[in-house]
C-alpha cells in the first residue's frame, strides 16, 4: 500500500515537470531616458545552441548604424546615478562581469562576459540581424538586462571606455 502511494506520488511529480529545460528566453525592449522607460520597440529572442547563445532581434525605431549591445548586471532598466547626474538605464549597473575582469574586450575576448557583438540597425531603424555570443549560456543572461547604446562598440576600453557606447537608449529584462 505504501509502495503504491509512492508510485502515484512519483508519477504526479513527473507529470508536473517539463521534459526539457527551456532553450529560449525573451527580452521585451523599450526606449529609455533619464525619466524612465518609454515606448516598446520590439523583442530579442535568445536561443541556446551547442556554441553559446544566439540573440535574434526584432526591433524598430532605433537610430541607424551599429549600436553597442551588452548584457548588464541588474534586471532593472530604470534611471540611475552616473557621475552625480541622473542618467538613462543606470539602474542596470555595469556589463555582466562575474569573473571581475574589469575589461571591455568584446564577444570573443576574455573581459566582461556580457560583451555582445554590436547590434546592426538598418536605414529604416530596424534591427533584425542575429548575433552570436559563444561565451554565454541562457542561464548567464536570464534575469539580467539587455542594453542598447547610443554609440557603437570597438570591443576595447580605448580610446573610450566600454567600447565607446556612451549613453543607454533602449533596454529590456531577459525572461
Ligand atoms: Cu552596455
Ligand atoms: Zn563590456
Amino acid at each position: 500500500m505504501r509502495k503504491c502511494m509512492f508510485i502515484a506520488a512519483s508519477a504526479a511529480f513527473l507529470a508536473s515537470t517539463p521534459l526539457h529545460a527551456a532553450t529560449t528566453a525573451t527580452a521585451t525592449m523599450n526606449l529609455i531616458s533619464k525619466d524612465g522607460t518609454g515606448q516598446p520597440i520590439g523583442t530579442v529572442t535568445i536561443r541556446e545552441t551547442s556554441q553559446g547563445i544566439v540573440l535574434e532581434p526584432d526591433l524598430k525605431g532605433l537610430p541607424p548604424g551599429p549600436r553597442g549591445f551588452h548584457v548588464h548586471q541588474n534586471p532593472n532598466c530604470g534611471p540611475g546615478q552616473n557621475n552625480g547626474q541622473t542618467a538613462a538605464g543606470f539602474a542596470a549597473g555595469g556589463h555582466l562581469d562575474p569573473a571581475s575582469s574589469g575589461k571591455h574586450l568584446g564577444p570573443q575576448g576574455a573581459g566582461h562576459l556580457g560583451d555582445l557583438p554590436a547590434l546592426v540597425v538598418n536605414a529604416s531603424g530596424v534591427a533584425n540581424q542575429p548575433v552570436a555570443a559563444p561565451r554565454l549560456t541562457l542561464k548567464d543572461v536570464q534575469g539580467r538586462a539587455l542594453m542598447i547604446h547610443e554609440g557603437g562598440d570597438n570591443y576595447s576600453d580605448e580610446p573610450k571606455p566600454l567600447g565607446g557606447g556612451a549613453g543607454r537608449i533602449a533596454c529590456g529584462i531577459v525572461k
